[in-house]
């Protein structure tokens, strides 16, 4: 937790004012359905208590000013000149801003303060995050009367036009509506939306951070995501009707996509399982079945690793390792992929110990430092001044 104190103060040091409004917009954590948000799925995400916080104050002239902490950074530029830039982390807030200027609302020149303990590149969304945080901030500074679910959107097209990620709506809507000790189940479609309580009596989540960022990690999103478009036009020679992934079959990719490009059969039939899996990941969830839930996580690993073909040497590895204690009862990669975390359903009173003895053969084999990491689902976006 970063204090509000803290961020006051550090905005008055960066800017020699005081802020109006401060924003805390928290990463994410999905328990299962990876890759199927944008193809008009399921999600099971839930917030957790690592967070960005963005301080903001209106200025009289029509510049954005941003500070980045992490970078110790400054950015500037005139609302009138905004495009997407080489820097990166500025891109979350100016594709926020294009989206705004996009829906013809109306707003000034601000300073932006940003800070955050979402740990960077670890798959747990700190760009959604920073993307949130500052829709929210703008909104109030504003009075842009946007909704939650508007900012998320706003967020989700500012990842496709400014960092150039056809990404889904998972995560920025996890960071804004999430709800304390529960997941929300997420219907892609039409952004319906359920909450259940994640009551996992003495097991908890745990993530192991790989520390690695592979950088195909952009360009291999998209090249999926155009895979599974590809297979729905297949189907869709025949079904006419069908709109995405969510409306195919097994046996309608048997039938058109099988027969034409294997590779692209591999994938669809992968979203079409994850979903699946997701919905008896769910029901074993509120029967309080934890060990069919943890199954279902390393059913899913299998899949984003063997047929989606998303994971890395690395979150192999941990998924791997932790598959022989009878204490992990379930693990696989999360997010995007690449990189990043795996997720883990551990007993509690074993989480250190395996900390303990992971860490080092994971250093042998990589390297690499491996960071655990205990996360609380949390509540979603909050206005804390
Ligand atoms: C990334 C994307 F941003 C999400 O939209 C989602 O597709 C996820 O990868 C994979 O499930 O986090």
């Amino acid at each position: 937790m970063i204090s509000k104190e803290q961020i006051k103060t550090r905005y008055n040091e960066v800017f020699d004012s005081m802020p109006t409004h401060i924003v805390r917009s928290p990463g994410r954590i999905n328990i299962i359905g990876e890759h199927t948000d944008y193809n008009e799925g399921f999600v099971l995400p839930t917030a957790i208590d690592k967070a960005i916080y963005v301080a903001v104050g209106k200025r009289e002239d029509d510049l954005i000013r941003l500070y980045a902490e992490d970078f110790k950074a400054y950015f500037e530029v005139s609302i009138a000149d905004i495009r997407p830039v080489e820097e990166g982390w500025p891109n979350y807030v100016l594709g926020v801003v294009g989206q705004l200027r996009e829906r013809h609302l109306t707003f000034g020149g601000f300073n932006m303060y940003i800070d955050g303990d979402v740990p960077l590149g670890a798959g747990l969304s700190s760009s959604a995050a920073l993307e949130c945080a500052a829709g929210f901030a703008l909104n109030v500074l504003f009075d842009l009367q946007l909704q939650r679910v508007d900012i998320a959107r706003i967020g989700q097209l500012a990842e496709h036009t400014y960092a150039g990620v056809k990404c889904g709506i998972m995560d920025q809507f996890a960071s804004v509506m999430s709800k304390a000790d529960h997941v929300v189940k997420l219907d892609c479609r039409d952004l319906s939306f359920s909450y259940t309580p994640l009551e996992l009596g003495e097991y908890a989540i745990l993530l192991l951070n790989t520390n690695v960022k592979h950088s195909l990690a952009s360009s291999a999103y998209n090249d999926r995501r155009a895979s599974c478009e590809e297979g729905v036009r297949f189907v869709q020679a025949k079904y006419t009707d069908v709109n995405s992934l969510r409306d195919v079959s097994i046996a309608m990719l048997d039938e058109l996509v099988k027969p034409v490009d294997e590779d692209v059969y591999t994938k669809c039939r992968f979203v079409v399982e994850e979903n699946q899996r997701l919905n008896d990941a769910c029901a074993a969830l509120e029967r309080g079945d934890l060990e069919e839930l943890g199954q279902q996580l390393f059913r899913a690993h299998t899949g984003l690793s063997k047929a989606y073909e998303v994971s890395c040497p690395e979150l192999d590895f941990l998924v791997d390792y932790v598959q022989e204690f009878p204490e992990v009862l379930g693990a696989r990669m999360m997010g995007g992929g690449f990189g990043g975390c795996t997720i883990n359903l551990v007993k509690k009173s074993f989480q250190d110990l395996l900390i303990d003895r992971l860490t080092p053969v994971y250093k042998a084999k990589f390297g690499l430092d491996l960071t655990a990491i205990k996360v609380v689902p949390s509540n979603g976006t909050e206005i804390l001044l």
